[in-house]
């Protein structure tokens, strides 16, 4: 949580997280070098250990998870190719368009099903060799799935969806920003999401607590070019070793206790969906998020999300009468309680008659 406010409920997202007392003394006594000459021991560290954990051959710190879409987006295509992904991605939502913008791609969205596209959708959606059209290249996919509020796709709907890549000849990628979150949940190892893609990201920055950061993965050749690619767009870093420092306790330390944060949203979810004008599909609740539906109360969603932080409680909004709330080191169980009862208190306020 933030450091200004201790008795706020930040619940917006898990990027609030602060580092931990260990990555405080971990980046205090970092070796570190100049990272665009390679010579930062910890950076080399942290990715080191990020491709070993991920299953690939190397691995790239980045800035930002948006950096790391952006430099993976432009590593696996050419400009004018199209690109594969689900409705309601962060890459489309949410990166300032950069997709189009800057990497010169032409995004074809297909709806899946929390977050998951059915192969046979994809199928469809790839057209024969033409003159007339832009050329396939890359399927993207989003593990957990920001927008359907955490929702994980299995490690069987990427076996299915890497079949039909392979078969058409194109590249997988998957934003993994929490894929951490996926492997907890479903208690299997990392490797079992990641050996379906080419290539992924994941963030450090988010629930694993980190100041900053993110990692690209893949095979050595793709690694080196998006070396590249992230000079080019202006993320080449010198001595990196101070965020790559929070990262190894990250990687060492901030991932099993995810679970804590899953059970945290499902009694949040539990609560919520008890409350009188709140409306929760409970089997969506699979991870670190809560994304619930408020139009029963008759509030329009900026309205609540004011009321409930005059409450102390932090919100963030997805849409339309559509509220989320997230769950990250921080949150205890008595600040599920008090959210609870911060949002019943609205409910009775607008109906209190029931
Ligand atoms: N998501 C943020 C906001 O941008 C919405 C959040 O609070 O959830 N992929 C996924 C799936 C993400 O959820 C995010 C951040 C990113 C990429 C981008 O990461 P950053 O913020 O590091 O650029």
């Amino acid at each position: 949580m933030g450091t200004e406010d201790k008795e706020k409920i930040d619940l917006r997202s898990d990027t609030v997280t602060l580092p931990t007392e260990e990555m405080l003394e971990a980046i205090r006594h970092a070796p570190l070098g100049d990272d665009v000459y390679r010579e930062d021991p910890t950076v080399r560290k942290l990715e080191q250990m990020a491709a070993e954990k991920m299953g690939k051959e190397a691995a790239l710190l980045v800035t930002s998870g948006t950096q790391a879409n952006l430099v993976s987006l432009m590593n696996n295509t050419k400009r004018g190719d199209l690109v594969f992904l689900e409705a309601e991605c962060h890459i489309y939502w949410y990166e300032g368009g950069g997709i189009s913008g800057v990497a010169g791609l032409l995004p074809w969205r297909i709806k899946g099903h929390w977050g998951a596209i059915a192969p046979e959708d994809i199928e469809v959606a790839i057209r024969p060799k033409n003159i007339h059209f832009p050329e396939p290249a890359l399927i993207c996919i989003e593990n957990t799935h920001n927008r359907y509020g955490g929702t994980i796709v299995t490690t069987s709907q990427l076996h299915a969806l890497s079949e039909v890549a392979k078969r058409h000849g194109l590249k997988f990628y998957m934003d993994g920003a929490r894929i951490f979150n996926a492997s907890v949940a479903l208690k299997v190892n990392v490797k079992e999401f990641t050996k379906h893609v080419d290539n992924l990201m994941f963030c450090l920055s988010k629930s694993l607590c980190c100041p900053v950061g993110s990692i690209v993965a893949g095979d050595q050749k793709f690694i080196e070019k998006a070396r590249k690619t992230r000079k080019i767009l202006g993320g080449g870093m010198r001595q990196a070793g101070v965020i790559a420092a929070a990262g190894i306790v990250a990687l060492e330390t901030m991932i099993t206790r995810l679970e804590e944060d899953h059970e945290n949203a499902k009694r949040l979810a539990e609560g919520l969906a008890k409350i009188n004008g709140i409306k929760v599909d409970l089997a969506c609740v699979q991870t670190n998020m809560v994304r619930f539906d408020i139009s029963g109360l008759g509030l329009p969603e900026e309205l609540f999300v004011q009321k409930l932080k005059e409450n102390n409680v932090l919100v963030s909004t997805m849409g339309k009468n559509s509220v989320r709330m997230v769950t990250h080191r921080g949150i205890e169980r008595d600040h599920i309680e008090k959210t609870i009862n911060a949002v019943e208190t609205i409910s009775t306020q607008v109906h209190p008659e029931k």
